[in-house]
C-alpha cells in the first residue's frame, strides 16, 4: 500500500506538471485536413529491394494474392481504428500514404516497418505462415509507425520494451475494433494463426497471459514473457529484451481493459493514446514513467474515477509502482 500510495503521490506531482506545461493538450485538436486514407501495396517478388512493383493501388479491386488483400484490407482497418476512436489521420496525423511490401525476401518469418513501410514475409511454410494471416501483426508493425511520430520511444531496454508493448496493445484493439469484442470476449493475442499446426503454440504473444503463447523447441521453448516486474529479464540480445519484458506493459494495459470493460479500444485505448500523444513523454521513458502519464492521462480525461483506479491497480499488479 505505500508503494501504491507513492505510485500515486507522484502521479498526483505529474499530473499538476502536465496541467501546467499543456493546457489544452488533450482537448480535441482540429483535424489537419479531411481524413484520407490511401494504401498501396507492393509485390518485392522474394527479394531485397524495397518497396517493389505496386500490385495493388489504393481504389483497385481485390487481386489474386491474398497476401496482397490482407495486407490492403489491415492498413484500412488499423487506419479506422485511429480515425474512428481518436480522430488521428493516419500514421502521422496528418494523412500519411500508408505503403507495405509483402513477399520480402524467401521464407522470411518476420514483418517489420522500416521507418517508411511496412514489410511482410511469407514465412518459411514449416514454422509460420505469411505474416499477413493475423490482423493484429500489420497493426502492429503500422503502431510502430504512430509511435515514431508521437512518443518516439527509443527502441532498446525499457523504452524499447514500452514501444513494442504500444504496437502490441493497438494490434489487439485493432483486432477487437474489427471483431467488435469487449475486454472480455477477445482473445487478447498477438499472431493467432501465423504458426503451421504442427507448432506448440497458440501465437506469438498473449497480453492476458504473458509466458504462455507457446512452449515449442523451434521456438526455443517456452514463451519467455514476464507478467511483472519480479521476472524482469535483463538481456542484452533483442535490443534488450523488447519483445519480452513488454510482457509487463502488455499485461498491465489488459488489466485497464478488464478493470473498466467494455469495448478496450473506448477508454482504455484512449488512456494509452492520450499518454503517447501527450508530449510529455520521454523518448527514454522508464516503465514507471510510463505508468505515471498513464494515470496523468485517466486523470485528465476521465478525472479519479474507475477509470483512474484501475489504472491503478493495474500497474500495482505487475509490479510498477513506487
Ligand atoms: N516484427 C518485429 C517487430 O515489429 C520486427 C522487429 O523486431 N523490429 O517488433
Ligand atoms: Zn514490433
Amino acid at each position: 500500500e505505500s508503494a501504491r500510495a507513492t505510485l500515486e503521490a507522484d502521479a498526483e506531482a505529474a499530473f499538476r506538471a502536465f496541467r501546467i506545461e499543456s493546457p489544452g493538450l488533450m482537448a480535441p485538436a482540429a483535424p489537419a485536413a479531411e481524413p484520407r486514407l490511401e494504401r498501396t501495396i507492393f509485390d518485392a517478388h522474394h527479394g531485397l529491394g524495397l518497396p517493389g512493383d505496386v500490385v495493388r493501388p489504393d481504389g483497385a479491386d481485390p487481386v489474386a494474392d491474398g497476401c496482397v488483400n490482407r495486407a490492403y484490407d489491415a492498413l484500412g482497418l488499423t487506419f479506422n481504428l485511429y480515425k474512428e476512436a481518436y480522430g488521428r489521420n493516419s500514421v502521422d496525423g496528418n494523412n500519411m500514404p500508408l505503403d507495405a511490401s509483402v513477399h520480402y525476401r524467401r521464407s522470411y518469418n518476420n514483418a517489420f516497418w522500416d521507418g517508411e513501410r511496412m514489410v511482410f514475409g511469407d514465412g518459411d511454410g514449416q514454422v509460420f505462415n505469411d505474416f499477413t494471416v493475423a490482423v493484429d501483426i500489420p497493426a502492429h508493425e503500422m503502431t510502430h509507425a504512430v509511435t515514431q511520430f508521437t512518443a518516439g520511444l527509443v527502441y532498446q531496454d525499457q523504452s524499447g520494451a514500452l514501444n513494442e508493448s504500444i504496437s502490441d496493445v493497438f494490434g489487439s484493439l485493432a483486432k477487437q475494433f474489427a471483431r467488435r469484442q469487449t475486454a472480455e470476449q477477445a482473445d487478447w493475442l498477438i499472431g493467432a494463426g501465423i504458426f503451421t499446426p504442427t507448432v506448440q503454440a497458440q501465437a506469438l504473444r498473449s497480453l492476458k497471459s504473458p509466458g504462455t503463447a507457446f512452449n515449442d523447441r523451434r521456438l526455443g521453448g517456452k514463451d519467455p514473457q514476464p507478467d511483472n516486474m519480479a521476472a524482469f529479464v535483463e538481456t542484452s540480445q533483442d535490443d534488450g529484451g523488447v519483445h519480452t519484458n513488454s510482457g509487463i506493459p502488455n499485461h498491465a494495459f489488459y488489466l485497464v481493459a478488464t478493470g473498466i470493460g467494455g469495448f478496450a479500444w473506448e477508454k482504455a485505448g484512449q488512456i494509452w493514446y492520450d499518454t503517447i500523444t501527450s508530449g510529455e513523454l520521454d523518448p527514454n521513458a522508464t516503465f514507471q514513467d510510463f505508468a505515471r502519464a498513464t494515470l496523468a492521462a485517466a486523470a485528465k480525461r476521465y478525472g479519479k474515477g474507475l477509470e483512474y483506479e484501475a489504472v491503478l491497480k493495474a500497474w500495482f499488479e505487475v509490479g510498477v509502482s513506487g
